[in-house]
């Protein structure tokens, strides 16, 4: 079976970023305009008063200090808090395709391989923009590569599951080398009006270029030494939002549309998941914990980081071995931990071991072991 290696990386960052202050003080002028319209009924116990959010909470609570955003001044305007992102015409690219384009030719660089090089791509992401055609069709032809491509969705997995599908193909001999995008334009689908979550995503595109380890020239090569995937059902963290969503009109508009989670309850059952994964899938390559020299973890909240790191060493990690970039981007979904990789990779050396692992909605949770190659 051929030996796969990740090749080269990319990252597409929005430019607009939102600082926890930013978000907060327009959250709260919503709070206080929402509860000045509904003073009787508030005074008369039918609706209940919106509580203010509040900066200090969100830093302590998730770690998250500011995220990037495709659209800030539609997200900050508080009689609207949804992203301005207008439709485009049929024939331009979609704002997933572009993000895509950019962080794509980042990895493609990086691995030296141009668009013949490549003969599949996959998007997997979150949220797709439409249904059809395929996201991961259009960026194929943006790009100019041959071959297949599909989109997937695992939500904050999908990253580390569509690695897993690009180690396949190259290993069933389907493709050569594979593009995998990670699109993701988290605050599409926020909702900016729950106090709750209204502070935990961001947007940005990640880009992996997997093939197979005698076809790659790339010195930022690191070599899969395997990936583990595993899901359980849960509602705690559910999108209703679908195509059937206009058959019936009483549930239109309704806050269950958007991203929702039990983020307590997200906590307690997803972390003992995590470190079991990651441990039993280091004991299936006979790899000890202390010999990982680094821990690319999703990016959701740093306590749940720490708290993973923490039962898969045995003691607590440093930032070095597990690094941190929720506190600038939050939660990118899928994105997250390829940043985690895409950022904190350059100083690994020949042999070094490392894990990227990626969990949320599903449940679901993909680990992916990595070896550098010189
Ligand atoms: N400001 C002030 N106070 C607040 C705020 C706020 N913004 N929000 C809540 N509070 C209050 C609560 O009301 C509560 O008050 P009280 O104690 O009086 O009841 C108190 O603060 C504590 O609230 P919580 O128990 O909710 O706070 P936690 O400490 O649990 O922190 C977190 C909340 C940060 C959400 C935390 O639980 C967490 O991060 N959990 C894990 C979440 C997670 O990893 N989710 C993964 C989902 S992502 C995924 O899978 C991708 C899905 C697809 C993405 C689509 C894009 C949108």
């Amino acid at each position: 079976m051929k030996q796969v290696v990740i090749s080269g990386t990319g990252l597409f960052t929005p430019k607009d970023s939102i600082s926890n202050d930013e978000l907060v003080a327009s959250y709260n002028a919503y709070a206080q305009a929402f509860n000045e319209s509904n003073q009787s009924a508030i005074a008369s116990g039918e609706v209940e008063a919106l509580p203010e959010s509040n900066s200090a909470f969100i830093e302590k609570a998730s770690g998250i200090k500011s995220r990037y955003v495709i659209d800030k001044e539609g997200v900050l305007d508080p009689t609207r808090m949804v992203p301005h992102i207008s439709e485009r015409p049929n024939e331009e690219w979609s704002v997933q395709c572009e993000m895509a384009i950019s962080a794509a030719k980042q990895a493609m660089t990086e691995s030296g391989k141009s668009a013949s090089d490549i003969d599949a791509v996959i998007v997997a992401c979150s949220n797709m923009q439409r249904p059809y055609p395929a996201v991961a069709v259009e960026v194929q032809m943006a790009l100019g590569i041959k071959g297949f491509a599909y989109d997937m969705n695992v939500a904050c997995s999908s990253a580390t599951f569509g690695i897993q599908a690009g180690v396949s193909a190259i290993q069933n001999g389907s493709a050569k080398a594979v593009l995998m995008v990670n699109p993701e334009i988290c605050s599409g689908h926020l909702n900016f009006r729950d106090r709750d979550s209204h502070f935990i995503f961001g947007d940005a595109c990640t880009a992996v270029i997997m093939e197979a380890e005698e076809d790659s020239s790339s010195q930022a090569k690191f070599r899969i030494l395997g990936t583990k995937l595993q899901t359980h059902f849960s509602n705690n963290i559910r999108n209703n939002s679908g195509f059937l969503n206009r058959c019936d009109e009483n549930g239109l508009g309704k806050a269950d549309k958007l991203f929702v989670q039990n983020g307590r309850k997200v906590f307690k059952e997803v972390c003992p998941m995590v470190a079991d994964q990651i441990a039993s899938h280091l004991e299936e390559h006979q790899i000890q914990a202390s010999d990982l020299k680094r821990m690319w973890l999703h990016q959701a909240n740093l306590s749940m980081n720490q708290l993973i790191a923490k039962r898969v060493l045995g003691r607590a990690a440093t930032e070095e071995e597990a690094p941190v970039i929720l506190d600038t981007y939050a939660n990118t979904s899928s994105a997250g931990s390829i940043i985690a990789y895409h950022l904190h990779k350059q100083d690994i050396k020949e042999g070094d071991l490392g894990v990227i692992c990626s969990f949320g909605a599903g449940y679901s949770i993909g680990s992916v072991i990595v070896q550098k190659v010189a």
